[in-house]
């Protein structure tokens, strides 16, 4: 199993590269079982490193000739690398050509080249490029790309690579070629073929200077009439970049492929993006209105790489948050402003802070907590993180809020005037964006700002109110601190941005303006005031902090009902579910079941589900409790059983206490006109869609069956997937009687639908556990026909479904959660390390866990890190969680 190096990497040893490659001819003659590829270079010595051997990586391939300048040459293999010790002295640049063979057909690892529905794919970030030929893969070596692509007609019709197709046709034995320049040059790890029988959806643009592009979506025959969000999705990003900031497609031509079998959401190759399906199929009667929204925001990341990413690419791995924070942050903005009204663009920002709070946080808490640019990893696909990606575009995001929108702008320009065509670092971004804003707090407090980058953790921020009624003052004392994390003791004070307001208790506001924070304590002082305030801190989440303030239930509710900041608004209400939850969870003398909300509590939800001036998407966020992970980290010691009976017992109390407001949102929103994904049509929905949720669960309690009926007559009715699948996932998660019928039949509707029947499979793995029914369950959906563990996304849709996204059903007290878990941590090993790592971080929060889950979750742990070869990927969570 034990491939490659197994060392750590550490950022302090980076070094530029011995030589240079500048141009490479790569030729495939694809076969699965055999595909043959001639790799001819244009190498030189770097004339600023001291002369040493040419050290070329290579993975699973089988060598078959090295020849330097047309001659044979002598070398070493020596842990997957090819060591070429005798090459002409000088800086002249020479010829080297390499030919392998590989097998597509048995790569089940998806990375490199491999096969999927009778298709060629590959994947090469960040280290798959070595697993097609020799070469010196990593990202700051940048070469100019023209690739001959060879197989059979009948079979492979369509063969696909980086740039510009310059020639194709017949050649004997019914084979045909088609040749392709890329005319940038790019790192290996953005290089793509795709080969097979694929048809596309086109669309031909004209750019601001009137130039023409051709915009291509690729899929299988028979998805075609899944492809226009997907296209209007990349037109809307082409339109949307040239607007923001200015930057142009600089591409002829642009496609985008759609695969089933892929490790990831998609991939930003050089004009040829690699998608998984789930993030570019879509119809109304198989996407749900999440899945169109989730196209949209991957189709806009990929797309936005192109400049953040391609032409400005990364020097070293540990820099990969240079180009995935802020392309997080560029497709945020774009999901933000496609969304249009205040209000939506409120909703977008909720949801991100959701997944930041939800995976970062705790990540950020556990055992894999590194910092946005970390300083060692043992397997860089670990490092492909929601601290990478999500806490990275927090810190693009302070980074826009300390110069402003404007200056931001300016600041992304001077980043392109510097380093356009060439491989940085995140201090080369920092530096662009404060050079262009030199005034502004960013630039002043520069070196501090850094700290984002460099220490680990979430800061916290605490913040205590004081009215003196003598002089009319208010002063806010600040105090900012943040927990050692893995090999970080001591941390040093952020720069952190702070936008507040101040409420009178009427909900008036008082005072508005922004803070920034950088020593560890500080006192604002507000003068001119009559009575104690209500304070409205960070704003719009405007740091990636966790904000400690012991506000009282009166000041939420002023916060709740009357806040100008949605954001707030929001975080009220979930602070006030939150202090509900915790105190219901620590209070273990009451059973979940006698478990009574307070007038207030409820009161405060019915004016909100009944406002009619708030969107129908900003009340469901309103209305939808702390998730069960969230409630876990405000808790030292985590019994997820019983979080999980406290919140179900609380959504019940909510069903019963709003029974007739739930009928009435539920009514009031279930008009049946056109589908479209619009942001108010899509928040209705989701409104309607958690009434009727409630409105099963209140039956489940009274005995009722109206409305589990209605909901059965919703799914069969239905006219999208949003509404069909919420009826569903109403009668699963309320456990009725009728929830069986109806699985069947949706299983029956979409027995051909791949990304459907992932849903399906889901839905039953994460389900509510009654009495620990849920595990065999999940055994038994393992042995279903259509399951396989081959398949990325079938395998995250019943595994990780369970294991991450069920606490309730998965902490069981037996440990036959965790037995299942390490089983298939193991057995994934085997067939894709990459996916086995992120199930093995189901387990990242173990030292939380209350007895005797945490001795049984260390025992499974440990039973994984005892089994010899495993895979670097899945080493490095097991040995780091046991650490
Ligand atoms: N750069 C891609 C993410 C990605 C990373 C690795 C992959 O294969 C192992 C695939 C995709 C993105 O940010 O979209
Ligand atoms: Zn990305």
């Amino acid at each position: 199993m034990r491939e490659g190096q197994s060392k750590v990497i550490l950022r302090a040893d980076y070094q530029p590269p011995a030589y240079w490659i500048d141009t490479v001819e790569l030729a495939f003659d694809l076969d699965p079982g055999k595909t043959r590829v001639l790799n001819r270079m244009k190498v030189r010595r770097n004339p600023d490193v001291t002369a040493q051997p040419l050290r070329l990586d290579g993975e699973e391939l089988n060598l078959a000739r090295v020849l330097v300048n047309g001659q044979g040459t002598s070398f070493k293999l020596e842990d997957s690398q090819l060591v070429l010790e005798n090459l002409p002295e000088g800086h002249e640049p020479f010829d080297l050509e390499i030919f392998t063979t590989c097998a597509p057909a048995k790569n089940t690892k998806l990375m490199g080249l491999y096969v999927s529905n009778d298709s060629f794919f590959t994947q090469c970030e960040a280290e798959g490029f070595r697993r097609i030929t020799y070469f010196l893969d990593r990202p700051d070596v940048m070469a100019s790309y023209t690739v001959t692509l060879r197989a059979d007609k009948a079979r492979y019709p369509v063969l696909l690579s980086n740039g510009n197709l310059v020639e194709q046709g017949a050649l004997e034995d019914g084979r045909h070629f088609a040749k392709w320049v890329d005319p940038f040059r790019k790192p290996s790890y953005l290089f793509a073929l795709v080969a097979g029988q694929l048809v596309c959806r086109e669309q031909r643009i004209a750019a601001r200077n009137g130039k023409e592009h051709l915009l291509q979506v690729y899929v299988r025959p028979g998805d075609l009439d899944k492809t226009e969000h997907a296209m209007n999705s990349l037109m809307a990003s082409v339109a949307w970049d040239e607007a923001r900031f200015k930057l142009p497609l600089d591409l002829e031509r642009f496609m985008i492929v759609a695969t089933s079998d892929f490790n990831m959401g998609a991939m930003e190759n050089k004009g040829l993006n690699i998608f998984n399906t789930k993030y570019v199929l879509a119809n109304q009667a198989t996407a749900t209105d999440t899945d169109y929204s989730n196209i949209e925001s991957v189709v806009g990341h990929e797309y936005f790489h192109n400049w953040t990413g391609n032409r400005v690419t990364c020097r070293d791995w540990f820099q990969l948050s240079l180009k995935e924070g802020l392309t997080v942050f560029r497709d945020q903005e774009f999901s933000q402003d496609l969304a249009g009204a205040d209000s939506a663009r409120a909703v977008k920002r909720i949801e991100d802070v959701r997944v930041l709070r939800t995976a970062q946080f705790p990540e950020d808490a556990g055992p894999m907590a590194h910092p946005v640019r970390p300083d060692q990893y043992l397997e860089i696909n670990n490092f492909y993180t929601v601290t990478v990606y999500e806490k990275g575009a927090e810190v693009v995001r302070m980074m826009q809020t300390l110069v402003g929108r404007e200056g931001f702008a300016k600041g992304m320009s001077l980043y392109f005037e510097r380093h356009d065509g060439h491989a940085v670092t995140c201090d080369d971004f920092v530096q662009a964006i404060a050079d262009a804003n030199p005034e502004s707090p960013l630039a002043q407090k520069l070196d501090q700002f850094k700290r984002w980058y460099s220490q680990a953790g979430t800061p916290r921020l605490k913040a205590a109110g004081h009215f003196d009624p003598v002089s009319g003052i208010y002063s806010l004392a600040l105090s900012q601190s943040c927990a050692p994390t893995p090999g970080q003791a001591e941390k040093l004070p952020f720069v952190i941005p702070i936008a507040l307001g101040l409420l009178d208790a009427n909900g008036n506001e008082l005072t508005t303006g922004m803070h920034v924070l950088t020593d560890a304590t500080e006192t604002l002082t507000f003068p001119g005031l009559t009575a104690a305030p209500v304070p409205s801190l960070l704003r719009g989440f405007s740091a990636p902090v966790v904000l400690d303030y012991l506000y009282t239930d009166t000041e939420l509710l002023t916060l709740l009902a009357h806040d100008a900041d949605p954001f707030n608004r929001w975080e009220a209400g979930q602070r006030l579910a939150t202090q509900r939850a915790l105190g219901h969870i620590r209070n273990e003398s009451v059973a979940p079941a006698d478990i009574r909300l307070d007038h207030a509590f409820i009161e405060a939800m019915r004016v909100i589900l009944r406002s009619d001036k708030l969107d129908a998407a900003f009340k469901e966020l309103v209305l939808t409790l702390p998730a069960e992970t969230y409630i876990a980290e405000q808790l030292d010691v985590v019994d997820p059983q019983r979080i999980h009976a406290v919140r179900e017992a609380m959504r019940e109390q909510l069903a019963q206490a709003l029974f007739s407001d739930w009928a009435w949102a539920f009514e009031a929103h279930s008009e049946n006109g056109a589908y479209s994904p619009d942001a108010v049509s899509s928040g209705r929905r989701a409104l309607a869609g958690l009434a009727l949720t409630h409105l099963c669960l209140a039956a489940r309690s009274s005995g009722d069956s109206v409305w589990p009926g209605k909901a059965l007559q919703r799914f069969k009715d239905a006219s999208n997937m949003t509404d069909r699948f919420n009826a569903l996932a109403a009668l699963v998660t309320s456990g009725h009687a009728l929830a069986a019928q109806a699985l069947q039949r949706f299983h029956a509707m979409f027995k051909d639908e791949a990304l459907v029947l992932d849903k399906w499979f889901a839905l039953q793995a994460g389900a509510p556990d009654r009495g620990g029914n849920i595990l065999p369950v999940v055994k038994q959906l393992m042995n279903h026909a259509d399951f396989t563990l081959r398949n990325p996304n079938r395998a995250r849709s019943v595994i990780f479904s369970y294991c991450s996204g069920n606490p309730g059903a998965f902490h069981r007290a037996d440990a036959a959660g965790y037995v299942y878990w390490s089983d298939r941590v193991i057995e994934l090993d085997t067939v894709n390390p990459q996916v086995a790592a992120r199930l093995a971080r189901a387990l990242d929060r173990w030292k939380k866990l209350a007895e005797p889950l945490r001795g049984a979750a260390r025992e499974a742990i440990a039973r994984v890190a005892a089994k010899p070869d495993l895979s670097n990927d899945v080493r490095e969570v097991v040995s780091r969680a046991l650490a």
